[in-house]
């Protein structure tokens, strides 16, 4: 079987942490690209640096021309700007939708059969403006959010009621901002729902609340910390996820930012949803039956994306 090749548009925190684990997990050629020159060849010479001792094959090449990624299998993309304490997701818009028009440039020219994973924000917004961009099919072009979200909802859920994460399931929808929504009907402890754990008296709806809450900041409390940019560890193998299920035909069902096309009622517009990822791409949407609270919660989160879209349109018109 021919090697798979995997770009990173973007060597920055996520970019770096990305190709460091597909070296290790030996998912195939690496390849890092960044505007900064030395920046994306230094990172894949430290890692490369790096295989004799943990024994790995993979090969890894740094680029500053667009030319390098050409003929690769998945793409992830983190290039712009991440943001500081006291910035909005929302603020990078501007910025970050300037690198998606050359990055959605490159894509066409060099990588036009690729599956392409988006992780740079505005999530949503930044995923559409790739896809208008690049021109390449909405079920090959993808945002990574939700996976992060609801990795992040396990996570406090597993603290709180001291099991393995391995025991914790949780799905979040819609637009990866302050208005996602995380399902609690649709997370589980061992199988059981959370709202069953609440009559069971194992928490009470005020925790689980703040759960919800502190879920919704998740982004915000890494920023808050780190303070010189935002989390790059956990959203580094939330992407590597989708593209390992893409690579290795898993089947995986992952709440991702995908493209939707009258799902939902809504149409031409990306937000977050449960999919299934095969070696086609997006293979299928799944289409939840929300309680109107929850239906409600999601048209507020998509009204949010929509927005955001629109304030593309309005910057650069002739993007779609
Ligand atoms: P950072 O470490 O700054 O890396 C970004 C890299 O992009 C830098 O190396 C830049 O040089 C490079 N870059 C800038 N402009 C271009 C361009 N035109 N072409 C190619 N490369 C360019 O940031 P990071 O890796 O921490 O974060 C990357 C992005 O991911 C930011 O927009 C974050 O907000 C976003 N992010 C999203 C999530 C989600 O869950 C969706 C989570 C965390 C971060």
């Amino acid at each position: 079987m021919p090697r798979s090749r995997i770009a990173l548009i973007g060597s920055g925190q996520i970019g770096g942490t990305l190709a460091h684990l597909s070296a290790i997990k030996e998912l195939g050629e690496v390849v890092l690209f960044d505007v900064v020159e030395g920046v994306p060849q230094g990172k894949a010479l430290d890692i490369a640096e790096s295989s004799p001792v943990e024994g790995y094959g993979s090969k890894l090449v740094g680029a500053n021309e667009y030319a390098a990624i050409e003929g690769a299998d998945v793409v992830i993309v983190t290039a712009g700007v991440p943001r500081k304490p006291g910035m909005s997701r929302d603020d990078l818009l501007e910025i970050n939708l300037k690198v998606m028009e050359q990055v959605g440039a490159g894509l066409r020219k060099y990588a036009p059969d690729a599956f392409v994973i988006c992780v740079t924000n505005p999530l949503d917004a930044m995923v559409w403006a790739l896809q208008t961009a690049s021109g390449l099919p909405h079920h090959k072009v993808v945002g990574m959010a939700g996976v992060l979200d609801a990795a992040r909802f396990r996570y406090f859920l597993s603290e709180e009621f001291d099991v393995s994460v391995k025991d914790v399931t949780a799905l979040v929808l819609g637009g990866h901002g302050d208005t996602m929504v995380p399902l609690t009907r649709y997370s589980t402890i061992g199988g059981i729902p959370l709202p069953d754990l609440v009559k069971m008296r194992w928490i009470t709806q005020k925790r689980l609340d703040e759960i919800v809450q502190r879920t919704r900041d998740g982004g915000a409390e890494i920023v808050g910390l780190l303070k010189t940019g935002s989390a790059f560890y956990a959203p580094a193998v939330s992407a590597l996820s989708m593209a390992e299920s893409y690579l290795k035909d898993q089947k995986r069902m992952l709440p991702c930012a995908a493209y939707l096309n009258g799902e939902y009622g809504i149409k031409g517009l990306y937000a977050g949803v449960p999919a299934v990822i095969s070696a086609k791409g997006i293979d299928r949407i799944v289409e939840l039956d929300l309680t109107s609270a929850e239906k409600s919660e999601f048209t507020k989160s998509v009204d949010s994306v929509k927005t955001l879209v629109e304030a593309c349109q309005k910057i650069a018109p002739n993007l779609g």
